[in-house]
């Protein structure tokens, strides 16, 4: 009997290591089709792998921006990651065919790691700059960079605080890097007659000209102009976006923008364009002019000469693409023709004697020195930068992109802009409907 029970209770353990066995079999194939696990590897790797190799981030840090990745985007990242290279490639086609994806699923369209373009956010920031510049990066993260993770450069000229690194490092998903401007270039150069330049400010402040009496406002200016691109942080890169403090991203951006510009041989990249105040540049037009006379060779042959001269380049009507916002090709900036710009600018002193602007700098280099069709306008991002807005006038690209804007706020076909005159020169078409949204 003894026997015969321990014989039963044998069958029976067996029947029961058996059905663990199968259901063990079962589990485990059941993960190698399930999308969950995939999902959140992807996802991991993409936002913690190279932020904490090269900033060297707490891991927890890390891995808490990858959780945050992946709760309100799962589906589109599930998506993403089933698809793999897939989805990575369609991203990218659509961006090289230059149009935007068409949808807004812009966790979907995430591109691979690999070709990704050597480029940057640079910012150029005071201390004191954090809360607004915590706003400006939590847009551009929200609206673009959680998908791509971007290195993004800081630049001061002063140290970076603790608390103002540990803020940005929590905020951003790509590498922080923090550096300071060497005293070259952020002073006076040996040729700047100081007094002239005093003199100058005090006339600016009796005309109440904008920051006409401010000195770190023309360093700042000249830095933008002449300096950013050659700082050693900037050399590793190829193409930069600017950002400054208190500015916004109204809608999803579900493409690669470094990719897009890359793709396209684009150079110079705008949201917004105005004529400047006349009377902070009186004679930047002259000494461009004395530039074009001396360099004939760097002009190009189909420049935008026509938008930025309303008489064949006699005199400047002011047009520039406001320089808060730009995505740029940094071969560009340094590349003869415009060191040779920036040279003489800066050997005229009109940075000091007069205040002349980045903005302006940048858009007469881009308008004479590139070919026309290598200055792309972004219209489809929605920017704001008071006062002005970017808001697309177009329903169907605002609900595609989720813009959170009012488009009868958007500056682009409003009178004072100088879009519309860049669509027309560019024979360009402007979107259904443009008329009402121009006074
Ligand atoms: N480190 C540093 N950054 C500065 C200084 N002045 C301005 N900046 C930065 O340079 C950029 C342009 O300065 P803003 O003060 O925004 O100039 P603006 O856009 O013409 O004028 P706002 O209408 O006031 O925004 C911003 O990114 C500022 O944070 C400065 O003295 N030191
Ligand atoms: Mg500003």
């Amino acid at each position: 009997m003894a026997s015969s029970r321990s014989n039963a209770r044998l069958v029976r353990f067996g029947v029961f290591a058996l059905v663990l066995i199968f259901c063990g079999y079962i589990l485990t194939k059941g993960s190698s089709y399930s999308i969950a696990p995939q999902k959140n590897a992807a996802v991991q790797e993409n936002t913690s792998a190279g932020k904490v190799a090269s900033s060297g981030k707490e891991a927890a840090g890390a891995g808490a921006a990858g959780a945050a990745n992946a709760a309100p985007g799962a589906a589109g990242a599930a998506a993403g990651a089933a698809a793999g290279a897939g989805a990575a490639a369609g991203a990218v086609a659509g961006a090289g065919a230059g149009k935007a994806p068409a949808t807004g699923g812009s966790s979907g369209a995430v591109a691979s790691k690999d070709g990704k373009v050597k480029a940057t956010f640079v910012t150029l920031a005071r201390n004191s700059d954090l809360n607004g510049l915590s706003d400006s990066i939590r847009h551009v993260e929200d609206r673009f960079n959680k998908n791509y993770n971007y290195d993004w450069v800081f630049l001061n000229d002063e140290p970076f605080s603790e608390e103002f690194k540990n803020t940005i490092n929590a905020l951003t998903s790509g590498v922080a890097k923090f550096g300071v401007i060497p005293k070259e270039h952020w002073s006076y150069p040996e040729w700047i007659d100081k007094e002239k330049a005093a003199l100058a400010r005090e006339e600016m402040v009796r005309k109440k000209i904008i920051y006409g009496g401010s000195e770190p406002y023309r360093h700042m200016c000249r830095f933008e102009s002449g300096f950013f691109f050659r700082h050693e942080l900037m050399k590793d890169y190829d193409y930069y976006w600017r950002v400054e403090p208190d500015v916004k991203i109204y809608c999803d951006i579900d493409y690669d923008v470094f990719k897009f510009m890359q793709d396209n041989d684009k150079w110079y990249g705008f949201t917004i364009s105005l004529p400047e105040y006349l009377e902070t540049i009186p004679t930047l037009w002259d000494t461009t002019k004395k530039y074009m006379k001396k360099y004939p060779q760097y002009i190009a042959a189909d420049n935008n000469l026509d938008w930025i001269s309303d008489d064949k380049g006699d005199t400047y009507n002011g047009c520039h693409f406001w320089s808060n916002f730009e995505v740029g090709a940094l071969k560009f900036l340094r590349s003869d023709a415009y060191l040779k710009y920036f040279e003489e600018l800066d050997q005229a002193g009109g940075f000091f004697y007069e205040r002349w602007g980045d903005a302006p700098v940048h858009s007469i280099a881009a308008s004479l020195l590139m070919p026309r069709e290598k200055i792309h306008f972004f219209g489809d991002v929605g920017y704001f930068h008071v006062p002005f807005h970017n808001c697309p006038i177009d329903d169907s690209v605002r609900l595609a992109k989720k813009c959170v804007c009012n488009k009868n706020d958007d500056f682009t076909w409003k009178g004072y802009s100088c879009t519309p005159r860049f669509f027309t020169l560019n024979n360009m078409k402007r979107p259904t409907g443009w008329e009402q949204f121009s006074g």
